[in-house]
């Protein structure tokens, strides 16, 4: 499907007046923002720049989804619309996940005030951070004030959808081991804000008393932004800590508001847009570089001639390709 900016701006208007399918058609659009006209990107970016974006992360199994569907009710008391990007992990060990949080998210399918997205890597030419950025420019734009993104792991995908998100929920359970060996797998030093969940679970104590003298030792979050980060005992599935838990996620938001780091997020997302489609741009043309001339090269890649050198010309004739890019 390629529309043209008019089509692409009516659409725009309908998502904003609350047409959930022209919303929905614009969230793929927007999945791989390639061939859209530059135009059109800018006109939903200048509608964006106010929503809160909040990053939940941690081990496969915490209870993310689980944790999310029952902040919305919480989030929506308060007054804000929702959106969430579920970042399908297709990772093996949480196999099957994604039909879960549908089921679990699905609570929500009546109220107009939450729109829940998938996002799987599946199908995907862009990229998942591509995706998620570009969607999260997107959910800002239409007026949502709370956009949570939820992400397993720490590939470089989720360190670029992270970078996004104005405040830093990680997600963590009991029984994961005393060193929090899990933790230590590259979420140490990123949280706002720590969410022991499962607490219904036997050695939940036990556990939280180790985060807590973890993060009183300064081991545990981000402190770059003078924000003193917080440690929180929630039951997901019972329902418990969740208004205290969103308290501290509206204190985070006024936090960063305050000392004017929201705005800078907003401009750092953009920048990471701007490097991510760059790339993307320089892949394809490469691509197709290569395509055309892969008969050719052949050849002399039997008689060992000229790989790296051909690897070069290659790149340079992809970036004159690019003078024609991107088609509108
Ligand atoms: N006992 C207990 N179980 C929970 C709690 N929260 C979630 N669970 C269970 O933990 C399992 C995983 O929950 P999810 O919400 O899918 O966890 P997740 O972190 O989103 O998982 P992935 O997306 O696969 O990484 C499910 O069986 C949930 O029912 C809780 O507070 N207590
Ligand atoms: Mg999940």
């Amino acid at each position: 499907m390629s529309l043209n900016n008019s089509e692409l701006a009516v659409l725009l208007d309908k998502a904003r007046r609350g047409d959930l399918r022209a919303t929905g058609k614009l969230l793929t659009i927007m999945e791989d923002p390639y061939r859209l006209p530059p135009e059109f990107f800018d006109m939903v970016a200048s509608q964006a720049g106010r929503a809160h974006v909040i990053g939940v992360t941690g081990i496969p199994g915490a209870g993310k989804s689980t944790l999310i569907s029952r902040l919305i009710p919480e989030l929506r008391r308060r007054g804000a619309r929702v959106a969430v990007i579920a970042i399908d992990p297709t990772s093996p060990i949480s196999g099957g996940a994604l039909l879960g949080d549908r089921l679990r998210m699905q609570d929500h399918a009546m109220d107009p005030g939450v729109f829940i997205r998938s996002v799987s890597t599946r199908g995907l030419k862009g990229g998942l951070s591509l995706a998620a950025l570009s969607m999260i420019e997107l959910f800002d734009a239409l007026g949502y004030e709370k956009i949570l993104v939820e992400t397993v792991g720490v590939g470089q995908a989720e360190v670029d959808i992270m970078s996004a998100a104005h405040t830093i929920l990680v997600v963590t359970m009991p029984g994961v081991g005393d060193d929090v060996q899990a933790l230590k797998a590259g979420v140490m030093e990123i949280g706002d804000i720590y969410v022991l969940n499962k607490s219904d679970l036997p050695d939940a104590q036990k556990a939280y008393e180790y985060l807590s003298f973890a993060l009183d030792k300064g081991e545990l979050g981000s402190y770059d932004s003078g924000w003193t980060p917080k440690l929180f005992k929630v039951s997901a599935v019972m329902g418990q800590g969740m208004a205290e838990l969103a308290d501290a996620i509206d204190e985070h938001a006024s936090y960063i508001r305050s000392i004017g780091l929201a705005r800078l997020k907003v401009a750092s997302r953009r920048l990471t847009l701007i490097r991510l489609m760059s790339e993307r741009m320089l892949t394809v043309a490469v691509e197709e570089e290569f395509k055309r001339v892969k008969a050719e090269l052949e050849a002399k890649a039997l008689k060992a001639k000229g790989i790296l050198a051909e690897a070069s010309e290659v790149a340079r004739r992809a970036c004159k390709n690019l003078d024609n890019l991107p088609p509108t």
